[in-house]
């Protein structure tokens, strides 16, 4: 049920269970209205953040509350129902997905691709529903014309709104709470992916307000974003991972997980267009006002929807969003124009597959032609060797273009390309411009021998080793490892990048700058660069010089699965990473592990076990591992699972931390206390074992006195820590 306005005592309760993180003293009723009000906040500020775009807390006040959620759900489970905002971060993963059965079709629609053909579906329109109008069956009827007589033309109103180019989503409410997410499918029947729409922002858990129909189905689009869609394959690329060619295949992929936590991780939105079934409740009677029910209820409605009274003023809205299209952050390929009045569309129907009263005008296919300048090789972090086509600049799609991809060797193969050529050069939704096709007619004399054929590099093109091709690859791979300046320096950028150690201020360019100048040959001796050093380069001033070595002390604590992903290994991204750092703990268990070992990790098969294997057979990959410890970089362990935490030496013990500590910070004690088994707590109550205090330490050393309980100092603690560790 939707939760009332918190009391002040509660909201007071709050800001205590919040700062502590401790809810053991709760009862269940308490803890049950702590819930729902901490999960009332969560969602109304996720709702201002992702739905209004505009935030009133900062990212980490939002953390601190999730994070309370997520603790207190941890003591009380049964807590954690299906609309809790814990749910955001995903489930346990599928082993497939169940089917859904939609209880009233999803349609497609028709297309229509000019103004002229926009024209005629109105002239149909209205054709039909004259006809319809007309008391033909019942001739002695007097009910008013709907048609007006002076001018003959029915007023017909229309809703005009982008046609997202994303994956089609239907969500089903009862009373109000998200119990199904379903995709298309064929229309009729869809897959079940309600754990995964759940991680989605903008997808609502709980409806706001209280005016919609208890059973309600919402539908609409889900889409990748275009910046964050570069962003995610500019990450992939320099982790040598998988990247997707448009953003609706990224928008597709990510629904299409079996584990809900990828979904999570990845940037979807929802945009709600229609209302499909309802019942036990009424809703509005145009397509208008139920968007803007849709918006009450907290969906993200597209700001582009526009009410149009004519087909003309449709016609100026193509032209309108047209302009508009290349600024837009979401791929579209058309506009949908739907009948405004729900009477009508009933009236209208449905013809096979789509329904009468809505069309799609599709934008025709951005495709310009120039000349192929040049072909260039370049060299991933793996090694793998991509064709890009160098073009002189041309204008497609509202961005002036000058690379296009060529993907492989294959592809050149198959469009027969050579430079020189004129090539037609296609953007299609797509942010990564294509070359289509080639004119041959054009092609010019120099080139149209065989000879003419783009030659495909047997040498790396930056550091001359052999390139080889696998039996039935498509990929060509320069086997110079990181003696190959190009390698190297993507595998620096995939180090330093946000999920691996994360090392703000070391761009792409600083990058090149520090490897061009031998300044740094591998990554560990990025941290023996000094601040003189990196400020006697180009474009860099002495404070962001101090600021990267600032960043690059940071980076120094980390986690494992971090480290592991960033140290670019084949095959492992940052899942597979998090997954074997979760499964074995430390990273000596890792390097040891066998090929059987590592194939008990969800998400390791054969061809993951093998590249690790391989990676840390290899001497130089373990030397440089030992050299980034030994120049600081760290981690704390991970407990493997409760059963062998029972071994541990603090297991079952509640420690405290508090005031200042000099050799090491809050933090890390706390993460070394839990390593060693004991629950490290906010608050001291009578239940605390002990309490590791520093200088200043206030009122927790305080109520430790007055409770009788342990305090032991940071020495003290460094002590009995070693002996632990040893024993
Ligand atoms: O944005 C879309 N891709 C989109 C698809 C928008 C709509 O209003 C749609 C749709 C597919 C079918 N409406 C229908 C009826």
């Amino acid at each position: 049920m939707p939760v009332d306005k918190p009391t002040q005592a509660l909201l007071e309760q709050i800001a205590i269970a919040v700062r502590v993180l401790d809810f053991s003293s709760l009862d269940k009723a308490a803890a049950t209205a702590l819930h729902a009000a901490l999960a009332d906040q969560l969602e109304y500020h996720n709702h201002r953040y992702y739905v209004l775009d505009d935030p009133s807390i900062d990212d980490a006040e939002y953390d601190r509350l999730f994070q309370a959620l997520l603790q207190l759900e941890l003591g009380a489970p049964e807590l954690g129902s299906a609309e809790s905002p814990s749910r955001r971060v995903g489930a346990k993963p599928l082993g497939s997905f169940d089917s859904a059965t939609h209880k009233i079709p999803m349609l497609s629609l028709d297309n229509v691709f000019s103004a002229d053909a926009l024209r005629d579906f109105d002239k149909r329109l209205r054709a039909r529903l004259a006809t319809r109008s007309r008391p033909e069956s019942s001739a002695a009827s007097s009910d008013a014309p709907i048609v007006k007589a002076s001018t003959g033309q029915l007023p017909l109103d229309y809703i005009c709104e982008p046609k997202l180019d994303g994956v089609a989503l239907s969500l089903s409410y009862e009373n109000g709470i998200l119990v199904q997410a379903a995709t298309r499918g064929d229309g009729r029947v869809g897959e079940n992916i309600t754990d995964n729409a759940r991680t989605i922002a903008s997808v609502p858990l709980r409806l706001r307000g209280n005016d919609f129909p208890a059973q309600l189905e919402v539908r609409g689009e889900v889409v990748m974003p275009i910046t964050e869609f570069n962003q995610f394959n500019q990450n992939a690329l320099a982790a040598g991972e998988k990247v997707f060619v448009n953003p609706r295949n990224a928008a597709a992929g990510s629904l299409r997980q079996l584990d809900s936590r990828i979904t999570a991780k990845r940037p979807l939105q929802l945009f709600a267009y229609s209302i499909g079934h309802h019942a036990e409740g009424a809703i509005d009677a145009t397509h208008f006002e139920t968007l803007q029910a849709l918006k009450r209820w907290g969906f993200k409605v597209n700001e582009h929807v526009h009410r149009a009274a004519t087909i003309d003023e449709c016609i100026e809205y193509c032209e309108h969003l047209a302009q508009l299209r290349s600024s837009l952050d979401y791929a579209i390929d058309g506009i949908v124009f739907k009948i405004n009045d729900f009477s009508l569309q009933s009236e209208l129907g449905f013809v096979a597959r789509a329904p009468r009263w809505a069309i799609a005008f599709k934008f025709p296919a951005e495709e310009a032609s120039t000349t192929l300048v040049d072909i260039d090789w370049q060299v991933g972090r793996t090694g793998a060797i991509t064709p890009v086509a160098k073009l002189e600049p041309i204008f497609v799609g509202g961005v002036t273009v000058s690379n296009a991809t060529l993907h492989n060797a294959d592809e050149i193969e198959r469009l027969d390309v050579r430079v020189g050529d004129r090539v037609v050069i296609r953007r299609a939704g797509d942010v990564i411009p294509q070359v289509a096709r080639v004119d041959l007619s054009a092609r010019p004399s120099s080139s149209q021998q065989a000879s003419g054929k783009p030659r495909i590099p047997s040498q790396c093109p930056v550091c001359n080793s052999t390139v080889e091709r696998l039996d039935g690859e498509a990929v060509l791979r320069c086997t110079g490892g990181l003696v190959c300046r190009a390698q190297l320096k993507q595998s620096i950028v995939h180090f330093s990048s946000r999920k691996a150690l994360d090392i703000d201020g070391l761009g792409d360019k600083l990058i090149e700058q520090l490897v061009d100048t031998q300044l740094i040959a591998n990554v560990a001796d990025l941290y023996l660069l000094s601040q003189d050093q990196i400020a006697s380069l180009e474009r860099m001033a002495d404070k962001s010089a101090r600021n990267l070595i600032e960043s690059l002390e940071r980076s120094k604590a980390t986690e494992l699965g971090r480290f592991l992903y960033a140290l670019g290994i084949r095959e492992v991204g940052e899942t597979t990473a998090s997954n074997l750092a979760n499964h074995f703990g430390t990273l000596a268990a890792i390097e040891s592990a066998s090929l059987d070992a590592l194939l008990e990790v969800s998400d390791v098969g054969e061809i993951v076990a093998a590249h690790v294997v391989a990676f840390f057979a290899n001497a130089e990959n373990t030397q440089l591992i030992e050299r980034l410890v030994q120049q600081g970089i760290g981690w704390p362990v991970i407990v493997v699972d409760s059963e062998s935490s029972k071994d541990l030496p603090l297991h079952g013990q509640t420690w405290v931390v508090t005031g200042k500590l000099i050799n090491m910070t809050r933090d890390e004690a706390k993460a070394d206390l839990r390593a060693l088994g004991a629950k490290v707590a906010g608050s001291v109550s009578s239940k605390t074992n002990c309490v590791v205090a520093g200088p200043g330490a206030g009122s927790k050393l305080d109520k430790a006195q007055a409770l009788d309980v342990e305090v032991i100092d940071e020495q003290e603690f460094l002590a009995r820590r070693a002996d632990w560790l040893d024993g």
